[in-house]
């Protein structure tokens, strides 16, 4: 995520530019935008200008792709209130949630709505900036281990970084619960000093490989080092339970690499999840404009920060200013200006027939949902489903309904239940 400043500015420089939207899309081949309410299926959700506005897409459908023609009419019901700042959730196999607060506490949420207390023996964690305790996963034997990973921002003695660790849940008989075990297992390396771009997501993939989003720290001199192998800043990684990484990972056998990395050139991977077929996808923050789907394979490179959509805060271009280089990936999709992407997940029940195979993601800046409708490896149309409040993270429940996760600037969450009306 941005400095809360930097993205008001940035809104509203996106903002002023509104009135002029539609005949620039026409100028450059973008389908046509329309005014922000009761837009017609066939327009792009996005009706904003771009903050790049000399940048083309490097092919049809790669941005502003059309609404869906058939879109459900959403309800919304809060099912959870007044809990502290959350960053993460997941629901447990008994049905009720499992939340992370970004100060450093976990609590298992009742089918009431009504939080336990704090769950003990949470290590600290350094929650300031966009720092805190991030994300959690439930081990795929969870059932029978009750073992969990979570991510956070840790204090180190030449600086802080993300680390994940796993412990044993044990839930108490009041609602509560205790950790026990807790090992950190992995610590993103080098350390730095600073409190931005920390990531994360964690994803357990088809084989119980852990998949690992982390940031680049942000400023100057760490941002480079998301092309750097021999750095942690800017990668994505793929490890076992112990932290190790996998024998048959990208640069295991390659001099000076770190042999946890599965793919590079990222920014601030801050979403992140599984497709229907155990493949693993993310979505990361951009700059001003540029956040990007992608789906990471095995040794790639991602092109930050020499190659990426978007500009600078500042409204200067990062680096050359270029947005494809043959050595660099092109994502799959890109948002300028952005939704600033907070979680994902992969909709495969049957309760929202529209929305089966679609990806789900939370957008912070954007206040809702974005659906993207995906043909193939390509996302063919984009849904928005407006919840007028920063959205931290989304899940799929097992009833089918989507759970969205907001934040507040005062320091609250809730948490909304969306069902087709
Ligand atoms: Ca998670
Ligand atoms: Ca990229």
């Amino acid at each position: 995520m941005k400095s809360p400043t930097l993205l008001l500015t940035a809104s509203l420089a996106a903002a002023s530019f509104l009135s002029t939207g539609s005949a620039f899309a026409q100028m450059q081949g973008l389908p046509p935008a329309t005014g922000a309410e009761g837009v017609a299926p066939g327009k792009a959700a996005e009706t904003q200008m771009p903050n790049a506005r000399d940048q083309k897409p490097a092919f049809a459908g790669q941005t502003r792709a059309p609404q869906p023609s058939s879109m459900p009419q959403i309800a919304k019901q809060v099912v959870a209130e007044n809990l502290p700042h959350l960053w993460a959730m997941e629901f447990l196999p008994d049905g009720r949630m499992l939340v992370t607060a970004k100060k450093g506490a976990m609590h298992i949420i009742a089918k009431d709505g009504k939080p336990g207390a704090a769950i003990e023996g949470v290590p600290d964690v350094l929650s300031g900036g966009q720092g805190g305790l991030l994300d959690v996963a439930l081990a795929p034997d969870y059932q029978q281990s009750g073992m969990i990973f979570f991510s956070f921002s840790e204090q180190r003695e030449d600086g802080n970084g993300t680390s994940v660790a796993s412990a044993e849940l044990v839930p108490g008989d009041d609602g509560g619960g205790k950790l026990e075990d807790v090992k950190v297992i992995f610590r993103q390396m080098p350390s730095y000093d600073g409190n931005k771009h920390f990531g994360s997501r964690l994803v357990f993939g088809p084989n119980h490989e852990l998949y690992v989003t982390v940031g680049e720290r942000s400023d100057p001199e760490p941002r480079v080092q998301a092309q750097d192998l021999k750095s942690g800043l800017g990668k994505t990684f793929r490890i076992d339970r112990d932290g190790k990484p996998l024998p048959d990972n990208p640069f295991v056998s390659r001099d000076g690499a770190r042999p946890e990395i599965w793919s590079y050139g990222h920014r601030n991977l801050q979403a992140a999840a599984l497709d229907g077929q155990g493949r693993f996808w993310t979505i990361e923050h951009g700059p001003r404009g540029g956040d990007e789907l992608n789906r990471p394979e095995a040794g790639k490179n991602y092109g930050w920060p020499e190659v990426t959509y978007g500009i600078d805060y500042s409204g200067q271009p990062i680096g050359k200013g270029i947005t494809a280089m043959k050595e660099t990936e092109q994502p799959v999709y890109f948002w300028d200006p952005v939704i600033a992407p907070s979680g994902m997940a992969f909709y495969d029940a049957d309760a929202i027939p529209e929305w089966k195979g679609s990806f789900l993601v939370g957008g912070l800046v954007s206040q809702g949902i974005v659906v993207l409708h995906m043909d193939g490896d390509r996302v063919a149309h984009e849904e928005r489903i407006p919840l007028e409040a920063r959205i931290r993270d989304v899940k799929v429940g097992p009833d089918g309904a989507v759970y969205a996760v907001t934040e507040s600037r005062g320091g609250s969450s809730t948490i909304i239940r969306l069902t087709k009306a």
